[in-house]
């Protein structure tokens, strides 16, 4: 399978195919299953610009419906997180006569909130309807559109240049990059920055986390493809710093080309993914090949332990979850249910396999044998809760970077 790179025009070949998935946030009511959108799970590089990239493009109307599930305050780690982000921006870009944030992807406005309370000239650009409304509430302004080249020219006309544009888990999101970049080159103020943070291509081939794949990442940045990226559109990339966040991301900050100079860090990062093979096909095609080997030692331990008569559940219904398991092919008969602490999730199934996801109250008051973790990325937070669960000897199954059970 091959298609035109969406960045530059150059060819992706599709090197891991994943095969046929629904949506990673859809969790659809039972009974609400009959006509489920499904699409081809196919990544790949681009041969020109190296971008890695879903080759099936999902219209985002039908990823980010009103009942948008995910919100970004639901971890005690995360809310810290994107606090302190907000701190940062106001203890160093914000100290202007009248300086003005602009967040793509606002969410229920967990990092806009601080600087909504410091009395910052700011807005959300946040299409989902639910979590807009959850913004609102925090006194953040918020604009219910999609981001793009248009949305940006209307901004910068109402607002004036943002001193600071910032997307957290939302820039890989977006299909039409090239028009996010050439807006952001339009709304930026010249010693403007744009700072974003998403899923690290580095990490998810290091750890093998191929649940990361899934409709709403429509890309997977590298630094090297988001240098490439910058420059084409009149921006620099002037620093990148890998983050822990979410089983290991990378934060990225551009500037208005020559308006800044350029950290030592992108140079020692580009340096690290050369030696990571990470711009060759070859590299992606080996992680393919490891993909299926925990594909198979995951479905085998299952059915095995399943087969003795242990109960497995699941713990936390990330969109990951919707990933492995439909590539694995484990549903309700395997696992009865997963719990998750997020309300909008519960009473829903993981769309495909239809595994019902319930309250945390279901998991602690009857502890099963085994607890396969699909919120990896929070495995510290979640085991010290749960620690009475191996305390009276549960187990919990991992998957990444391996499938192991601790
Ligand atoms: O890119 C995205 C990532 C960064 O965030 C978005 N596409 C959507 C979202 O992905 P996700 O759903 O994988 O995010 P999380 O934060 O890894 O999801 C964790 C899930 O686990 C949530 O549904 C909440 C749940 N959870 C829980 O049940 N108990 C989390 C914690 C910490 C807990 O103690
Ligand atoms: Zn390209």
């Amino acid at each position: 399978m091959h298609n035109p790179c969406r960045i530059c025009g150059g060819t992706v070949k599709g090197s891991i195919d994943l095969g046929r998935h629904p949506r990673g946030n859809a969790f659809p009511r039972p009974g609400d299953t009959a006509d489920e959108f499904f699409y081809r799970l196919v990544v790949g590089m681009c041969d020109v610009c190296t971008m890695v990239q879903l080759l099936e493009d999902i219209p985002q109307e039908v990823r980010y419906h009103d009942e948008y599930p995910y919100h970004a305050s639901g971890s005690a780690i995360h809310r810290r997180h994107f606090e302190e982000i907000a701190q940062g921006f106001l203890d160093t870009e914000l100290t202007g006569p009248d300086p003005f944030a602009v967040e793509i992807g606002s969410n229920d406005g967990v990092m806009l909130a601080r600087i909504a309370r410091a009395g910052v000239r700011h807005l959300g650009v946040e299409p989902s309807r639910q979590v807009a409304e959850m913004s609102r509430a925090k006194g953040v302004r918020v604009l219910p559109e999609f981001f793009d080249e248009g949305t940006a020219e209307r901004i910068r006309a109402e607002h004036g240049p943002a001193d600071v544009m910032f997307g957290a888990n939302v820039i890989a999101h977006i299909s039409h990059l090239a028009s996010v970049l050439r807006g952001a080159a339009l709304l930026l103020a010249r010693t403007g920055v744009f700072v974003f943070e998403e899923p690290y291509l580095g990490s998810v081939v290091e750890k093998t986390a191929f649940d990361i794949l899934y409709d709403e990442h429509s890309f997977v940045f590298s630094v090297r493809a988001i240098q490439a990226a910058a420059e084409r559109f009149g921006l620099e990339l002037v620093d990148a710093r890998p983050m822990e966040i979410h089983g290991g991301s990378m934060r990225y900050t551009l500037a208005p080309a020559g308006a800044r100079p350029v950290s030592p860090r992108v140079g020692e990062l580009l340096e690290k993914e050369a030696a990571q093979g990470l711009g060759e096909h070859a590299t992606l095609e080996e992680f393919a090949r490891r993909a299926r080997t925990v594909r198979d030692d995951l479905t085998a331990l299952v059915r095995d332990l399943h087969a003795q008569g242990k109960r497995i559940v699941g713990y936390g219904a990330p969109a990951k979850i919707t990933t492995v398991t439909n590539y694995c092919g484990i549903g309700p008969d395997l696992i009865p249910f997963v719990c998750d602490s997020t309300p909008s999730k519960q009473g829903r199934l993981v769309a495909g396999t239809h595994i019902p996801v319930r309250a945390p109250e279901a998991f602690s008051a009857d502890h099963p044998d085994y607890a396969l973790l699909f919120a990896w990325n929070h495995a510290e937070e979640i085991m010290a809760k749960e620690r009475e669960f191996a305390e009276r000897g549960g187990r919990w199954i991992l998957y990444v970077p391996d499938v192991h059970i601790v």
